[in-house]
């Protein structure tokens, strides 16, 4: 909207005239227009930026004609551990942008989704121009050795000694169970309590009662065989607990283990 109002207006000699903009910017969900300034002829200054015309007399035919600019939004998001910027800005079309992604430690820039087309993509950087609303995300992803241990996991535990995978591979608890293999099952790997393992197997009148210790986090499967040298046979799941946090001590009395030979294991999943 303006003032006097768009289009032609018949004023007297000698009046003192303002012109002005009064809803600069005009949203309109993700594009918005800004008066940027002016061109005037007759008694109207030959130029000038903002909203607001200096008040002149008006001696002649005279005009005043608005510079509006188009811009889009432009919102960016992190999924993960880490932050982009800017998050949501205003860009002019047609302008070049650039989204910065900040990953925490022991963490990297896995990749870019959204509104990606025509852009670039270098190192922790995303670029591109305008040419309409943007909304980009960063995907943000653990550093992982080789096994799949996250690296701020090692760090947590201050298994920072020698190199990522190198640890992974260190049994610094002296509980049997290598580091990547505690991440696996949840447990400590600076704490030789902290361990997956079985605990004892008792017969009872309604089976064998198989009790074992663990880690809370991850799924664990209680497997049972019947021979470990016949290939013909193979690990059966007998009881999972598909409910987290899992108690840190479990146990499972299997009817199908009396007076026969079983053998028995716990796996974890994450
Ligand atoms: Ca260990
Ligand atoms: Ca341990």
């Amino acid at each position: 909207m303006t003032r006097p109002a768009a289009g032609a207006n018949v004023l007297s000699y000698g009046t003192n005239v303002q012109c002005s903009v009064t809803n600069s910017p005009i949203v309109n969900g993700t594009t918005q227009y800004v008066c940027l300034g002016w061109v005037g002829a007759g008694d109207v200054p030959l130029s000038g930026v903002g909203t607001s015309v200096p008040p002149f007399v008006l001696t002649q035919d005279s005009a005043v004609s608005w510079t509006w600019r188009t811009e889009y939004r432009l919102t960016s998001q992190a999924e993960g551990a880490g932050e982009v910027n800017p998050d949501k800005v205003w860009v002019a079309e047609c302008e070049p942008f650039v989204i910065t992604a900040l990953p925490q430690t022991y963490y990297h820039v896995q990749g870019w989704s959204g509104d990606t087309n025509n852009c670039l993509t270098d190192g922790n950087t995303i670029s591109g121009a305008m040419d309409g609303a943007r909304g980009i995300v960063g995907w943000f992803a653990p550093d992982l050795t080789l096994k799949g241990t996250p690296c701020w996991w090692l760090a947590r535990h201050g298994l920072t000694n020698v190199a990522w995978e190198a640890e992974a591979d260190l049994d610094r608890d002296g509980d049997g169970v290598k580091a990547w293999e505690e991440w696996v099952s949840d447990t400590d790997p600076t704490n030789v309590l902290s361990v997956l393992k079985v605990l004892s197997i008792t017969p009872e009148t309604s089976g064998l009662r198989v009790v074992w210790g663990g880690g809370t986090g991850v799924l664990q499967y209680l497997e049972r065989r019947t021979n470990l040298l016949d290939g013909a046979d193979s690990w059966q799941s007998v009881f999972t607990n598909t409910v987290l946090p899992t108690p840190r001590t479990n146990s499972f009395t299997d009817p199908a283990g009396t007076n026969s030979v079983q053998f028995y294991r716990v796996r974890t999943h994450r």
